[in-house]
Parts: structure tokens; C-alpha cells; sequence
């Protein structure tokens, strides 16, 4: 059968679509633009018959109905032949499609990415190493560029600077496997330009792939509510022209630096994994409480976890880290996902927020930094 939706597939970005840049782009555009075609000549068709009919069967005045029972053997079949062709063509193109996209070939790269609420995490199964999608700091960046604080190019330079340790990147011309996972609630992974989306369902594993076929930019959201933070929860696709440029960037990206002191490698946690979203360090309420002198402090816990009360010590928070349903702070909603720190991180993390309660034997004030 030949392959009618390629050819009515565009390679520039149209008015509904940006510029392909993967192996779906081609079937999938086609597919789209064939329901599309087919939709606006039926739809201009129809309602030019409906018009002239109105006019030339209209009733004189003073008429009366008549019944008209009657049938034409040729039209009735036209009528009911052609939409079925064509709904069988929708539905063969679609379900093709669907396949080439459910089955990923076994020389792909593999690479999980697990959503939560609202971050994502991209995992490279070649090294293990957990590269973070910071949202936060796309946003911050559009956010700059809104109020005029940044043009065009430094937005361009501040994203580029964002990306060396953060995103999706992957090697172009090769086989993407992407498994998908959610922490907490629904999500779903969408890269427009690849022409691929996917729901991350807790507790469960889906499957993306594509082949990327320029390298560049280009964006990653997730596509099905989750929450407040929904429309914040969007990273980039990097596409390097090698799989050696792409190798040397993960090696680099995925390692902290381990001559920094603890607590600087922990702000960097709060960010890398997604914790800023709902935790503040300057005192302010998010979904979770801030940061700010919660080390030391007094805790009380909802009837929804085990109820009491706690001081916030080290054992605390990392229990509060690893099992985050355990005790639920009073006044706060049971939301927090099990982010998976490594030890390290773990450990990290908690010495910077010991920091950010400088009377309780933290060491600095969180005011001063940002
Ligand atoms: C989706 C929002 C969300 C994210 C992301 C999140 N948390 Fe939380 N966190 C909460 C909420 C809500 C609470 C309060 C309810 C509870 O105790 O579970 C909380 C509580 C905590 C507590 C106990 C605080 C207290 O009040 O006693 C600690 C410690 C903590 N989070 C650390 C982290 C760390 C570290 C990360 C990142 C790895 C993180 N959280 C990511 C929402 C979040
Ligand atoms: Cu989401």
C-alpha cells in the first residue's frame, strides 16, 4: 500500500505544527493532515448541499408535505461506500502508526524519565546517572523574558547554561527508548516536535522511542493535569550531532562536584531534584513547608500520618525524605512524592537544610542567598 499520508506531510513548521525532527514526523503529520483534508472537503461539501438544497426544495407557500419514499441504489451505495473506505484508511494509518511507535528497535539508548509533581528526571541507563528536567529555572528564564529583564540572546545563553547539567539529551540518528514512570500523580511526557507523548502512570512503565533527526533544542512538557504546577512542568530535548558529544556531556553533566562543602552540594539537590517546587527557603508557603529554621523546630503531625509531634533532627528529615507518608506535617497536605536521592544526596540535602537554621546549630543565614 503506498504511503499517501507522506506525501501530504509538510517538512517546515505549519500553523498546526512545529518543524518535524524526528522518524514519526513524516506518518504522524500525514495521518493528521489526511483526517484534516478529508474533514474540510466533507464539511465545505456538505454544508454546500444543505444550502442549495434549502433553496431549490424549498416549500412554495400554501403547499402541503408530501411523502417522498424512494430510493437511488447508486447514490445510497456512494454514501455509504466512501465514508467506510475512508474511516478503514484512518484507522489502518492510525493503527500502523501506533505499532511503529509501541515497539522501540533493541539497539536503542535507553533512558527513563520519571515525572513528578513538578519536575522531571532523566535517567541514563549507561551510567546511571539521574540528570534533572529544572523546570524552575525555565521558568525563571521565561519569566525574564516577560518583564523585559532579558532579550532574546541572553535568554538564549541563560537556557544554554542551564542545559549543561539538565534536560533530556540525546545523540542524533540513533534510537531513543524512553521509559516512562510518575512518582505521585498522572503525567504525561510530550516533545511536540518529535511527534511523541506519552502518559506516566504511578506504578506502572510506558514506553516512547524516536530517532531525532536535527540537532537542537527543543521543548518537553507534560501534557495531562497534575496539579498546580502543571503549567510549569516543562524541560528541553537537546539533540547532539554525535554520540561521542552526547557521551562526553553525560559524563559531565551527571556528577556533582565533590569538592564542594556538603551544604552547597545539598542546595544544589533542592534544585537538581525537583524540592524547590514545594519548598521555599526564604519562609514562604508552597505546597510544603519552607526550609527556612525547619531544622531544630518543633513538628506536629496530622491524624492522616502518625500522629504527635517531633523535633526536626537529622533522623527526622531523612525519614521525612525517604518516606514521606509517614508523618504529615499538620496544616500541609500529604503531596510529598519518594524522591529517590542516593545516599549521598540524602546526606546533602540535610546538611543544607541544618544551614538554613543557623540558632539550631546551622552554620549561615539563609537570607542573604537566594
Ligand atoms: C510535590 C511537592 C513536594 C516535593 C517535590 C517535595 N516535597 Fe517535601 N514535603 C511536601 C509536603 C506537602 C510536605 C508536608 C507534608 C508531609 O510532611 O508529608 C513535605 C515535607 C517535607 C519534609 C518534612 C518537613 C516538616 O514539615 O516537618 C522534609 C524534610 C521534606 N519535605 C524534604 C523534601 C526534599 C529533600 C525534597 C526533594 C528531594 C522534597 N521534600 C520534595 C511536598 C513536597
Ligand atoms: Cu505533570
Amino acid at each position: 500500500m503506498i504511503q499517501l499520508p507522506i506525501i501530504l506531510a509538510d517538512s517546515e513548521p505549519s500553523f498546526w505544527l512545529p518543524a518535524p525532527v524526528s522518524n514519526f514526523a513524516g506518518p504522524v503529520d500525514g495521518d493528521f493532515y489526511f483526517v484534516y483534508w478529508v474533514s474540510i472537503f466533507f464539511l465545505v461539501l456538505i454544508t454546500l448541499l444543505l444550502g442549495i438544497f434549502m433553496w431549490k426544495f424549498r416549500t412554495p407557500p400554501g403547499a402541503h408535505a408530501q411523502s417522498h419514499k424512494d430510493h437511488h441504489i447508486v447514490l445510497e451505495v456512494a454514501w455509504t461506500g466512501i465514508p467506510i473506505i475512508l474511516s478503514a484508511m484512518m484507522f489502518w494509518y492510525g493503527y500502523r502508526g501506533y505499532v511503529d511507535m509501541t515497539v522501540p528497535p533493541n539497539e536503542s539508548i535507553s533512558i527513563v524519565a520519571e515525572a513528578q509533581k513538578w519536575a522531571w528526571n532523566f535517567s541514563y541507563a549507561s551510567n546511571g546517572a539521574t540528570i534533572p528536567g529544572m523546570s524552575e529555572d525555565f521558568n525563571d528564564v521565561r519569566a525574564r523574558i516577560r518583564t523585559g529583564e532579558l532579550t532574546a540572546e541572553q535568554a538564549e545563553a541563560a537556557e544554554a547554561k542551564i542545559l549543561e547539567k539538565a534536560g533530556l539529551h540525546v545523540p542524533m540518528g540513533v534510537p531513543i527508548d524512553v521509559t516512562v514512570m510518575a512518582a505521585d500523580v498522572l503525567h504525561a511526557l510530550f516533545i511536540p516536535a518529535f511527534r511523541v507523548k506519552k502518559d506516566c502512570v504511578p506504578g506502572r512503565t510506558g514506553k516512547l522511542w524516536f530517532i531525532a533527526n536535527e540537532p537542537g533544542i527543543y521543548d518537553l512538557y507534560c501534557a495531562e493535569y497534575c496539579g498546580q504546577g502543571h503549567s510549569w512542568m516543562h524541560s528541553k530535548v537537546v539533540v547532539h550531532e554525535t554520540v561521542e558529544e552526547y557521551e562526553k556531556w553525560l559524563e559531565v553533566a551527571g556528577s556533582y562536584d565533590e569538592t564542594l562543602p556538603f551544604k552547597e552540594n545539598g542546595k544544589i539537590v533542592w534544585k537538581r531534584r525537583g524540592c524547590i517546587s514545594c519548598h521555599s527557603i526564604d519562609g514562604s508557603k508552597k505546597v510544603g513547608p519552607s526550609w527556612d529554621g525547619m531544622f531544630g523546630s518543633m513538628r506536629k503531625f496530622a491524624a492522616t500520618g502518625t500522629p504527635g509531634e517531633a523535633v526536626a533532627d537529622e533522623a527526622y528529615i531523612q525519614e521525612s525524605i525517604r518516606f514521606p507518608m509517614k508523618k504529615i506535617t499538620e496544616g500541609y497536605p500529604p503531596q510529598m512524592p519518594v524522591v529517590k536521592l542516593t545516599d549521598k544526596e540524602l546526606l546533602w540535602v540535610t546538611e543544607y537544610i541544618k544551614s538554613l537554621s543557623p540558632d539550631s546549630g546551622g552554620t549561615e543565614s539563609p537570607r542573604k542567598e537566594n
